[in-house]
């Protein structure tokens, strides 16, 4: 995992276009995944943001661990950001994130106003790395599909304004990682939860990760889905394989378990929410 790379050119240039557009901005909404809260909020933002008011969403808490939620939401708020941890699945929150941002800049606005200024639409722009839920935290706010999502990293790929009504504009940015991955739990953190290219992945690397942390921190978890007890005796890789394999009934190749297969069903069940409520920090 040491040498995972993924900066591709519209990562640098939408880095680019984020601080060359914040002059116009009032305030920043960057999303984090609940999951990994720490490990999905890029390091790089703060250059390029430096004193911009910022709120942090902490997105997909219907997949979080309700405990560690409350932990990095108290974490948070401690460092002196303003917090919403919200399920986009189901988002009622909208008000709530409309009334912050206000709450923020009222005495901007007011000042504007003071001088005489023409009333105008506050201006969020929604920062964070490929797939947290940038758009469709978007789409919601403004009730419509104003902007493209999808469940894997790099579908946003330009910036693009969405006019919510008269008093609020958000700007959709794409998904922008960094360079290089110093800490190599953070890489791991942020490929699980789906924010880099699966077809750059050591994929085998990250199953015996992915396994071992259920094992030791949610074995009750694979108990449920997959009938699965992990002892980390010998050959207990190869037995997660082949009873993942039976009880969700993947055909052998070859007459071998379909290891690819059970490795894909097991990361696209992580990102769906199926195994259950699970924080990787
Ligand atoms: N379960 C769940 N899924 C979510 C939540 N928020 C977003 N998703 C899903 O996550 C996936 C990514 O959403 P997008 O809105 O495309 O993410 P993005 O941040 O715009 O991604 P890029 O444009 O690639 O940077 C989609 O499949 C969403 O349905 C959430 O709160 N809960
Ligand atoms: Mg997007």
């Amino acid at each position: 995992m040491k040498n995972i790379q993924w900066y591709p050119g519209h990562m640098a240039k939408a880095k680019r276009e984020i601080g060359e557009k914040l002059k116009v901005i009032d305030i920043v909404i960057e999303l984090v995944d609940a999951r990994a809260p720490v490990s999905s909020k890029n390091p790089m933002f703060n250059e390029v943001i430096k004193n911009k008011p910022r709120l942090i969403v902490m997105t997909k808490k219907d997949m979080a661990d309700e405990k560690r939620v409350a932990y990095y939401e108290k974490y948070y708020r401690d460092q002196g950001y303003f917090v919403i941890t919200v399920n986009l699945k189901n988002f009622n929150e909208y008000k709530k994130v409309i009334d912050l941002c206000k709450e923020v800049l009222k005495e901007k606005m007011a000042r504007e106003a003071a001088k005489g200024l023409r009333p105008r639409p506050m201006r969020a722009m929604v920062i964070g790395i490929p797939n947290v839920g940038k758009s469709t935290f978007i789409n919601k706010i403004a009730k419509r599909k104003a902007t493209v999502t999808g469940n894997r990293p790099g579908v946003t790929k330009a910036q693009q304004i969405i006019k919510v009504d008269k008093d609020f504009e958000l700007f959709d940015t794409p998904g922008v990682l960094w360079p290089r991955f110093d800490n190599e739990i953070t890489a791991r953190n942020i490929a699980i939860i789906g924010s880099i290219k699966l077809q750059i992945l050591p994929l085998d690397e990250l199953f015996i990760y992915l396994m071992e942390y259920l094992g030791k921190n949610y074995p009750h978890l694979l108990k449920d889905r997959y009938n699965l007890e992990i002892d980390f005796e010998q050959d207990w890789l190869q037995r997660c394989f082949e009873v993942i394999a039976s009880t969700r009934k993947i055909k052998p190749n070859r007459g071998d378990v379909d290891y690819d297969r059970v490795m894909e069903l097991v990361f696209s069940e992580i990102n769906d929410g199926s195994i259950g409520k699970v924080s990787f920090e």
